[in-house]
């Protein structure tokens, strides 16, 4: 019972170590807008959208409007082509950022492909137990005319921390849930959520060809593991595969590519050192052999956070490129940036670029929009969304 509490208290962003508690440094954000000559000549201008308290998560619907999922629990609609924040009521009651600074009251939606015909979103939040504990839940809801209906928790996680979690959909309406790491080795045990990618039905039942069904001492639900810090899921959408920004320790941050059965490492591997300063790797040195590689990885750390591939055309450079953002290099407060990886047809790494470190801010989430623009969402209580746009 002590053990339990302890760890029901401890912040929620750590596997084995806490990062170092540093104040919130960012500077204040201008007005704007801002401009850029980027290194392979595409010009960009970058607009203060809108300012709100901890925007977390970014996510378009089928319209055109944005919603905004916040840390506070609540969720702002963009309605297209302009920029009054708009209350969206109806979701589940969250744990907010003041139970702690590490406790994220929403962190995540997934729109439904048949979204048109049953209106379903999905919430990833933290979810209020009794004796103040709780837990990562998805919420399925109905959205109609600014508003959400029918609310029903379709899965509710064991991971006792609350997050950081991230959520996605693919075009086959399975549900994809980045279950961060947990304490000690919980990523590699099998008989628990923690620290791995789960594959979900969309009304929250285990799909009879996830690759652990059926298999002695282990969940149904996982479809990868051996993942630290899950903060970003994406579907690339050219070929519907799932892409998972993980953050690592100091240093080890990675892009993975999810696929079916693998074991990504944590905390046996990692390319980075634990927050007192050796190496993360039980091996006295940064490896990651015998396990899935990472698509993409960072020494020192971006503290990777949200990433989306560019799927519009107002930005022709960038066509295809994935985009990353990072709330902080090098541990520093106020360091935060996006870096634009160019990658071949095999998810191969050719040239990266580090955009709006100038602004240092704590850029926690990138999208890329209906409209052909990017759109991005900075964690700090005087938040702000910025959208990217093309600049003679
Ligand atoms: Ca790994």
């Amino acid at each position: 019972m002590a053990l339990a509490l302890t760890l029901a208290q401890a912040p929620a962003n750590t596997s084995s170590a806490a990062a170092p508690a540093l104040p919130g440094l960012s500077q204040p954000l201008p007005a704007g807008p801002f401009t850029y000559r980027t290194g392979e000549g595409q010009n960009i201008k970058v607009t203060v959208l809108a300012r709100l308290p901890w925007p977390y998560a970014l996510t378009f619907l089928p319209n055109g409007d944005l919603l905004v999922a916040q840390r506070t629990g609540q969720i702002k609609r963009i309605a297209k082509g302009t920029t009054a924040l708009l209350e969206v009521p109806g979701g589940p009651p969250a744990v907010g950022p003041e139970a702690g600074s590490t406790v994220h009251g929403y962190m995540g939606i997934a729109v439904h492909p048949r979204f048109a015909q049953n209106g379903w979103l999905y919430i990833i939040y933290t979810k209020p137990l009794a004796d103040k504990k709780r837990t990562s839940a998805v919420a399925r809801v109905r959205y109609a005319d600014g508003k959400l209906t029918d609310l029903k928790d379709i899965w509710v996680g064991e991971n006792i921390t609350g997050g950081p979690e991230s959520i996605a959909m693919t075009p086959d309406a399975k549900l994809w849930i980045g279950n961060s790491g947990g304490f000690g080795d919980a990523a590699q045990d099998p008989k628990t959520l923690a620290g791995k990618i789960l594959r979900l039905n969309d009304d929250g039942s285990v799909p009879m060809d996830n690759p652990f069904v059926g298999q002695e001492g282990y969940r149904p639900e996982i479809y990868t593991m051996g993942h630290r810090t899950t903060l970003g899921l994406t579907v690339n959408p050219v070929n519907n595969q799932v892409f998972l920004a993980e953050m690592g320790p100091n240093g080890g941050d990675e892009i993975n590519w999810i696929k079916p059965g693998k074991n990504y490492g944590w905390p046996i591997v990692s390319l980075g050192r634990s927050y007192p300063g050796p190496w993360q790797a039980k091996t006295n040195e940064p490896v990651h052999t015998g396990y899935e590689l990472p698509l993409l990885y960072w020494m020192p750390s971006i503290s990777t956070s949200g990433l989306d591939f560019y799927k519009g055309d107002a930005l022709p450079k960038w066509k295809g490129n994935l985009f990353v953002s990072g709330v902080r290099y090098g541990e520093i407060p106020g360091t935060g940036r996006v870096d634009r990886v160019v990658l071949n047809d095999k998810f191969e790494e050719l040239r990266r670029e580090t955009l709006l470190t100038d602004l240092h801010q704590r850029i926690r989430d990138v999208q890329s929009g209906p409209d052909g623009l990017i759109y991005l969402a900075t964690d700090e209580e005087q938040g702000a969304i910025l959208r990217i746009e093309p600049a003679p």
